[in-house]
């Protein structure tokens, strides 16, 4: 039987510490393959960037060029969401009927298996291979090996020097320095040209460049759209300026990826709307997007997260910037239908009455198209007055 071994993780970005231990894994069990498994975001807050998933993959793409033994795959990605070790392990398996399995893992990840998922499942899939952090910690990790041995989960212990690099300081030596020795050159190469891990979140010129490639021609000119009409209503209406500019730019940061991984995210997030998302799909990237920002760029804002969040259903008590970006939605430049100068009149004007324009508008749209209206858009519309129509031509 030949061997594969399975190393996961974020690689946020993938370093010079993690391809040592993928050879070192190698020649440890004389393995056909290093399968590098970048793993999708998990829905949950982060502290600092993580870089959008498919730059990871090329990062982790231009690493493994140099080695014929390392294999980047995409499957965690593609799913999206959080990846349980033991889901991926099948899936290898289904992949890989002959081979036998090895998943390569640091200290910490060791010391606390048995608190992982199904770990005496992956324990029958897979024997763990561990490369240590630190020195000193030899006799922990063989009182463990013992351990597991007694519960019929095998491991090898490699002998790796230990590693003095994490990817959060190379993020932070990134921004600093704007550069940094940890990576190889391609991916340092690739860093400056994308420009990742090097501004704060806050720096709309970055982030106009930030959002660019994730999106098509039309929707990167509608975000900058959105953009100047949000800070040209919270100008008017006093508003925060900053804040209507970065839910801007950012609001629809997610209407162009993959749902399948976005609806993912937002089903483990645990977040309860009471939205049927399967039925109307064109909800999921502004709570996509709510999440996003804060576990892949850092901001953490709440009246930003929740203008982007609503900026598709609004809601009953919306604040001012969330009611701004929300009618900004609407009624920025590149918008076009027959009453959108009316529209825009308003929002000059009068957002009480733009909200029922608007709103109005809305559920006429759903109802004629036979769309469920979400809790929320009814919660906006009772609070404006605005009535439901129903298809019968009554009111609700
Ligand atoms: O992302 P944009 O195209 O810029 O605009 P948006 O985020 O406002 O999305 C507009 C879509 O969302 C449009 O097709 C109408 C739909 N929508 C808004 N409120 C509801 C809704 N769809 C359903 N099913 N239910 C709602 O309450
Ligand atoms: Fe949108
Ligand atoms: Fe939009």
């Amino acid at each position: 039987m030949s061997q594969t071994v399975l190393y996961g993780g974020t690689f946020n970005p993938i370093h010079r510490g993690h391809l040592d231990i993928c050879v070192r894994a190698r020649q440890a069990v004389d393995a056909r393959r290093v399968l590098l498994m970048p793993a999708a975001q998990p829905p949950h807050k982060s502290a600092g960037w993580l870089a959008p998933d498919q730059d990871r993959l090329a990062m982790c793409a231009l690493a493994a060029r140099e080695y014929d033994l390392i294999q980047v795959d995409d499957w965690e990605i593609r799913r999206g969401g959080r990846s349980y070790t033991v889901d991926t392990l099948g899936h290898l398996a289904a992949v890989f009927p002959e081979e036998e399995l090895w998943l390569l893992i640091g200290t910490d990840m060791f010391l606390t298996f048995t608190q992982w998922h199904r770990w005496e499942e992956i324990g029958k899939m897979a024997s763990l291979l561990v490369a240590s952090r630190e020195e000193g910690d030899r006799e922990r990790l063989l009182d463990q090996q013992q351990k597991l041995a007694e519960r019929g989960v095998r491991s090898r212990l490699l002998q790796n020097p230990p590693m003095p690099m994490s990817s959060t300081q190379i993020r932070e030596e990134l921004r600093r320095d704007g550069t940094t020795g940890k990576v190889c050159p391609q991916v340092l190469d690739y860093i400056r040209e994308k420009e990742l891990y090097l501004h704060p979140p806050e720096e709309l010129d970055y982030l106009r460049r930030y959002i660019r490639p994730l999106m098509t021609d039309y929707r990167y000119r509608h975000s900058l759209g959105v953009e100047k009409q949000a800070v040209k209503m919270a100008r008017r209406f006093g508003a925060d300026q900053q804040k209507a500019a970065l839910a801007g730019i950012l609001h629809d940061v997610c209407k162009d990826m993959p749902k399948g991984a976005l609806l993912q995210n937002i089903l483990e997030s645990g977040i309860i709307n009471g939205i049927d998302f399967k039925a109307s799909p064109q909800l999921i990237h502004s709570y996509a997007g709510a999440l996003y920002l804060q576990s892949h760029m850092d901001i953490h804002d709440l009246e930003v997260i929740e203008a982007v969040r609503y900026h598709t259903t609004a809601r009953a008590g919306m604040s001012l910037l969330e009611t701004v970006v929300y009618l900004a939605d609407l009624t920025s430049e590149d918008r076009e239908y027959p009453d959108v100068g009316e529209m825009r009149r308003l929002c000059d004007t009068d957002l009480r009455k733009a909200m029922i324009h608007a709103l109005t508008h809305t559920v006429k749209e759903l109802t004629r198209k036979q769309k469920p209206i979400c809790p929320d858009t009814l919660g906006a519309c009772k609070e404006y007055g605005v009535t439901i129509p129903t298809m019968n031509g009554g009111v609700l």
